[in-house]
């Protein structure tokens, strides 16, 4: 007779009760008294206890079965209030599929040996946890941007010329050239917009940033859209409330993993359009008041960020930046050509999670500004072409996805937010 395979999770939601079953997955953890072996069997959707009795015929194979060892379970459900989760599979049958050699990961293993077997400690369930939320939130990403009517578009990686300064560009032999991995598609995105209008991509970014924070990657993946005929109240209102429909989503939506990831959701279900706004010149006067020195035009740094982010408390606006720290592409204001029409969105504990802001879409004005920061514009003409035919004004940003997930989920690293992190010492496994 052929069995029933069922996922883990439906049987803890008690979908099956006295009914025969098979599962299917891996020893989770194993425990041995004189009439039964214990076995905490997990697969993708959760842990379930499983018990063999000793005068099964399964009894063999469960002494011989090691954690990790991957397996099939025939059994029946039981209720027990006393198993995790309120429900067992008494076994009947259970086969091996894959005998595990002794798992390197057991209790009490330091950070810095599970990054070293981060291929195996994905196995975890809090990696588990965090990896579905990651997707959830993807979704959520893409459904907003579809619901606003938004194109997907797919940018190239292998770049000719820097979007975002040259000191954190990964360059590459590319046959017989010199090319770059990208640090934003938003040159790109910004040719796009001639033709879709509205247009936004979810794809890596690379930076070589010899930082070592909690907030940096050299590969994340970047959010980025571009959007022609709209402003900076535009762009604002629409991240503040990309961000309110994400995390509203993400808390009805993975109730179970942000509980069993002792997730603090009261600040997610807090978080309300509109958001504060506050001028580059009014942080900076916010920051000296608590004692920073900071001259008018310095940037801020992760320190500063996060000052101004705890008065605050949640996620707010900064904008209206002097132009000498912000990029070629940034559009000034027309009655004060010191500053730019560009805003960045902190949140507590993290600081900047998007950057966003107007193109600069005049020509002659765009040419001043490339040849002022010694840039050469025959490296920029297909760009410039973008406001030699049909410019328009429009406004773009970008969020790092693993800097949301690090809020969101009380992250302690952005290295959790993503399977394989890369940083400045880490790129194997
Ligand atoms: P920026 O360089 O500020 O702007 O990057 C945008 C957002 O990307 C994320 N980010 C990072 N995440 C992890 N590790 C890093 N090393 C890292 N660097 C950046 C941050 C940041 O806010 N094109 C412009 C944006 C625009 O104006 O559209 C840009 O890339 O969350």
């Amino acid at each position: 007779m052929l069995m029933l395979v069922v996922a883990i999770q439906d049987v803890l939601d008690g979908k099956y009760e006295e009914k025969s079953l098979t599962i299917r997955g891996w020893i989770y953890r194993k425990r041995e008294s004189k009439q039964t072996i214990f076995l905490l069997v997990r697969d993708a959707s959760g842990v379930v206890q499983c018990t063999v009795k000793r005068d099964n015929p399964s009894w063999t194979q469960a002494k011989k079965v090691t954690i990790e060892s991957s397996v099939m379970l025939e059994g029946t459900v039981k209720h027990d209030e006393r198993a995790p989760g309120g429900y067992e599979i008494a076994v009947e049958n259970l086969s091996i599929i894959g005998l595990a050699e002794v798992f390197p990961i057991t209790e009490y293993k330091s950070e810095e040996f599970l990054r070293n077997v981060r291929h195996l400690w994905l196995r975890s369930r809090r990696m588990n946890l965090i990896m579905k939320v990651r997707s959830e939130v993807l979704r959520f990403i893409h459904d907003f941007f579809k619901k606003e009517g938004f194109v997907e578009v797919s940018p190239p990686m292998f770049i000719s010329s820097a979007c975002e300064g040259g000191s954190t560009l990964f360059g590459l032999k590319y046959f017989d050239k010199q090319l770059y991995l990208t640090q934003s598609a938003q040159l790109h995105l910004e040719a796009l917009i001639y033709s879709l209008e509205k247009v936004y991509c979810v794809a890596p970014s690379f930076r070589a940033e010899k930082s070592r924070t909690i907030r940096h990657l050299t590969e994340y993946w970047h959010v980025e859209p571009e959007w022609a005929f709209a402003d900076m109240d535009d762009l604002m209102r629409f991240e503040e409330n990309l961000l309110s429909y994400i995390c509203h989503k993400t808390v009805k939506n993975c109730k179970k993993e942000m509980e069993s990831l002792t997730v603090d959701i009261s600040k997610l279900v807090a978080v309300e359009a509109p958001f504060p706004r506050i001028t580059y010149t009014e942080a900076t006067e916010r920051l000296n008041s608590k004692g920073f020195k900071i001259k008018w035009g310095e940037d801020f740094g992760y320190d500063e960020e996060k000052a101004l982010a705890e008065d605050f408390g949640k996620p707010f606006f900064v904008y209206a930046y002097p132009r000498q720290i912000k990029a070629f592409y940034c559009k000034t204001y027309r009655d004060n050509p010191d500053l730019v029409m560009s805003t960045d969105m902190l949140v507590p504990r993290i600081g900047e999670i998007s950057t966003g802001g107007a193109r600069e879409d005049d020509k002659e004005e765009l040419l001043r500004r490339l040849k002022k920061l010694g840039l050469r514009e025959e490296d920029y003409d297909w760009y410039i072409d973008l406001r030699r035919y049909g410019t328009v004004p429009h406004v773009g940003f970008g969020l790092g996805l693993e800097r949301l997930l690090t809020w969101m989920l009380d992250l302690e690293n952005i290295i959790d937010a993503i399977p394989f992190p890369r940083t400045i010492r880490r790129f194997y496994p």
